[in-house]
């Protein structure tokens, strides 16, 4: 935040970028001294950080503002409720209630004690989102904006049309903005691992771009991969308008010196950080429809309500996780740590690999301390994916460069799932919206619920196949 400048003596002397009234620093001041630097859980932020959530009223985006408020940062943010209408549009609802946005906002305020700055806008409405900007200046931008669902942007032509347009243009009309209005800000945007797929080959998945020293041989020729952008396989049409953004990310910093972190952000599970733990006004949403109901959560309420267990296939494919609470501290950690103009970088945010079969063998015998007695269902895949694959994802700057370490292991934060969804009044609303469990969207087209393969009881199965390899 400090820029170099010469004086017409040929004095070198820092100005403070953030806020020039307070004149030149001394040169020798260190970084610890700066009156704008404090410290933090996590080690230096700039004190009272503008961070913009673009999303903020999502899982994630509501989670993650909230954590940042309570940490100091100054937040704001925009949000068209677009995920509350694809999920009413679908018949849906979230299975713990949330408030709306004007309740959230007091809520916050009354038991956290901060102020969020919220405008309802569009990322799509660019001179809305304009004025928002000019207005807060944010310094850090986390964009959420997303519509984040793969069975979703497969229901038919009309849905992968909407999410690609949202995403895609949402995504690259920001990148514009942000050139005009905040070129030095940073843009955290979120990418996912499914952008990479699961190369039959096991070829590592490393962080985005090629190693220095990887290379490529053919025909007894070699050529150096560094530096360039490893290959994407996505999963979906949603995935697909991951790697559009990818690429649209990557050439803005090249084209116009933006910074930023390209998230590739595992599967998300689970309900708890302190911050929404304390009054439940201020709970995030959790779905568990098969649209967007991601594969942890909808196994917990599942076997909440004691139906088996919705194993895809032969179960054996491998994702990257991470608990919501883990990821949130990851997202605070890169904003405190921008990367330099130009700079394009990735991470691989995830910590842990599992199959799905384990995943619900996991979740089986976390129900036993709830006194549940969860069956398991082999369903025929809806969707097109490798079942038996390696998989060996690379995740070292995390925990590497930017200190992180998971917290929160798999059992814990499935434990706390079903303390929440085992109460009444959300038991009863996972049994208003039982008959959307039941996949009936297929990356086939055909539109009929998949039959059943089989249905066994958990510990019954031995696992014999590929151990994951999460490389950190
Ligand atoms: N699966 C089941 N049973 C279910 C639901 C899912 O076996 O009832 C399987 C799927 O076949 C898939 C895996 O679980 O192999 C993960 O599926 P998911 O629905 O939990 O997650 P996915 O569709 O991959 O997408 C989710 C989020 C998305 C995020 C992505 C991260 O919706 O926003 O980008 O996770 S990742 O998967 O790493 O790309």
């Amino acid at each position: 935040m400090e820029e170099i400048k010469s004086t017409e003596e040929g004095m070198i002397v820092i100005e403070c970028a953030r806020r020039p009234e307070l004149g030149h620093f001394e040169p020798s001041v260190t970084f610890e001294q700066c009156p704008e630097w404090v410290p933090f859980e996590y080690g230096l932020m700039l004190k009272n950080m503008r961070v913009m959530i673009l999303g903020i009223d999502g899982y994630l985006g509501w989670t993650l503002a909230l954590k940042l408020g309570k940490l100091g940062f100054q937040v704001s943010g925009i949000d068209n409720y677009l995920r509350r209408d694809c999920v009413m549009e679908k018949g849906a609802h979230t299975i713990v209630p949330i408030e709306r946005m004007t309740q959230r906002l007091h809520a916050a305020r009354e038991v956290l004690g901060f102020n969020i700055n919220f405008r309802r806008a569009d990322i799509g409405n660019r001179s809305r989102l304009k004025e928002f900007m000019e207005e807060v200046k944010p310094e850090s931008i986390v964009h959420y904006a997303e519509i984040p669902s793969a069975p979703y942007s497969m229901v038919d032509c009309d849905h992968a049309i909407k999410v690609q347009e949202n995403n895609v243009l949402g995504t690259l009309g920001l990148l514009f903005l942000m050139k005009e209005v905040v070129p030095e800000t940073c843009l955290i945007k979120l990418g996912t691992m499914g952008e990479y797929g699961s190369p039959l080959t096991g070829r590592p998945l490393f962080e985005g771009i090629f190693p220095g020293d990887a290379v490529m041989k053919w025909n007894s020729r070699e050529w150096s991969l560094g530096g360039e952008i490893t290959p994407r396989d996505p999963v979906s049409f949603y995935h697909v308008s991951k790697v559009q953004d990818t690429f649209n990310v990557y050439e803005a910093c090249k084209y116009w010196w933006l910074r930023s972190y390209d998230v590739m952000q595992g599967v998300i599970y689970g309900v708890h950080t302190d911050e929404m733990a304390a009054d439940p006004r201020l709970r995030t949403r959790l779905d568990i429809d098969e649209w967007f109901g991601t594969v942890v959560n909808r196994f917990v309420a599942q076997a909440t309500m004691g139906i088996p267990l919705t194993v895809y296939g032969g179960g054996e494919q491998i994702r990257g996780f991470i608990a919501l609470e883990d990821a949130m501290e990851c997202m605070a950690r890169l904003i405190v740590s921008p990367p330099e103009p130009g700079q394009y970088d990735v991470v691989n945010q995830v910590s842990g690999l599992h199959k799905v079969n384990v995943l619900a063998e996991t979740v089986s015998r976390v129900a036993e301390k709830f006194e549940l007695d969860p069956k398991i269902q082999k369903l025929e895949n809806p969707r097109v994916e490798a079942d038996k694959h390696p998989f060996e994802v690379v995740s070292k700057k995390l925990p590497n460069t930017f200190g992180f370490t998971q917290k929160v292991s798999l059992e814990k934060e499935i434990t706390r799932m079903f303390e929440l969804l085992t109460q009444p009044e959300i038991k009863r609303r996972i049994e208003e919206k039982a008959h959307l469990i039941l996949p009936k969207t297929r990356w086939d087209g055909f539109k009929r619920e998949s039959d059943v393969l089989e249905v066994y009881e958990p510990g019954t199965r031995e696992d014999t196949g590929y151990k994951p390899v999460l490389d950190t």
